[in-house]
């Protein structure tokens, strides 16, 4: 049975309304990335049937495994939005530098930075994957240069994600809330389903990969070890853990119910010389901002991830972020284990 509902593009024409900084433009924009949602969870959805999983035999600009539907990804979102006029510059995890709008096109005022497929090593097992991105402004008429991109997470103007799992949906911010959408095959549209998504203070979930519990740091280790003592430790109560191996589908629980994600630095990282796993333009400030419209917090221990100056296009971060009680208990843990 088809649904009736709001429309992304009703709900976004409503809320622009009285946005002088989110004019029509801004809106083709979010139209261009909806329908490049479409066509990816299309190809997610049929899977071994449209011939897109398994391995592409090479590596990304980060020395990452890039499965085949990494590069389709890429190629679908690239394809949907570089010929509208509204992009000036697309930054991507898959490409070294930024992808220049090419001149036969019109160059728009708006910066693109995404992640096409994480998680994507949940592709072969039909496990969730989504698309992450992040929208800032390009005020000027000259071609924009990758340092042009590197604005911190406050100035993100539109953030959000795609989930493709059991239904695909698309939850975004403009800084006013977050909402989520989901799609209706039957007529092709994201329908509103979750107004105003929010994130619970108090939550006794978490989410983390334990098999790096030997790498983690002193506050990680003290945070950890804590909640899994459960009703006879200090927190005196019970903990769940859930870890999706997607940002995307973890980041979205916790919109939904509540939770702390948490990929944070380790020994192992800083082994390999890495501030992070995760990326600070197209992972950590969309979700950060996400996090934060839906009254979470977002941060990587010691900074706000939104108040992040970024050095570089493929920066990365620890990353932990959610209900608001848990994460300020782990930044006190990392102040108390500095002094
Ligand atoms: P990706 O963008 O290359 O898919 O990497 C990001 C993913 C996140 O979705 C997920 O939280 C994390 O990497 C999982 O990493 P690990 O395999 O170390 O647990
Ligand atoms: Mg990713």
């Amino acid at each position: 049975m088809s649904q009736t509902g709001t429309t992304l593009s009703q709900y976004l024409v409503e809320h622009t309304r009285a946005r002088d900084d989110l004019g029509s433009d801004f809106l083709g924009l979010m139209n261009d990335t909806a329908t490049a949602c479409k066509r990816l969870s299309d190809l997610v959805r049929r899977g071994e049937l449209a011939g897109v999983l398994g391995a592409a035999g090479q590596e990304n600009v980060q020395g990452e495994e890039q499965k085949k539907l990494d590069i389709i990804a890429n190629e679908v979102f690239i394809e949907s939005l570089e010929s509208s006029g509204y992009l000036a510059g697309i930054a991507s995890e898959e490409m070294d530098a930024h992808y220049p709008i090419p001149e036969q096109f019109t160059r728009g005022q708006y910066l693109l930075a995404f992640d096409p497929l994480d998680g994507s090593s949940n592709i072969d097992v039909n496990g969730s994957t989504g698309t992450i991105f992040s929208i800032t402004r390009h005020d000027s008429a000259d071609a924009p240069s990758d340092a042009d991109f590197l604005q911190s997470g406050r100035q993100q103007i539109c953030a959000g994600y795609c989930l493709y799992s059991s239904a695909s949906m698309l939850v975004l911010t403009i800084g006013d809330g977050v909402a989520g959408f989901t799609l209706d095959s039957s007529i092709g549209e994201f329908i509103l389903s979750h107004p105003n998504m929010s994130v619970p203070e108090t939550t006794s979930e978490y989410a983390i990969n334990s098999a790096y519990t030997r790498h983690w740091l002193a506050p990680e280790q003290r945070y950890i070890d804590e909640c899994n003592q459960g009703v006879e430790g200090p927190r005196a109560r019970n903990f769940n853990m859930r870890w999706a191996g997607s940002m995307v589908g973890d980041v979205h629980r916790i919109l939904c119910r509540g939770g702390v994600f948490l990929y944070p630095m380790d020994a192992r990282l800083q082994a390999d010389g890495k501030a992070g796993k995760l990326r600070l333009m197209y992972e950590a400030n969309p979700m950060g901002w996400l996090m934060e419209q839906a009254g979470g917090m977002a941060h990587t221990g010691t900074h706000a991830i939104l108040d992040i100056e970024p050095n570089d296009l493929h920066q990365r971060v620890p990353v932990i972020m959610g209900s608001s009680e848990e994460v300020q208990r782990l930044v006190d843990y990392h102040s108390e284990s500095a002094s």
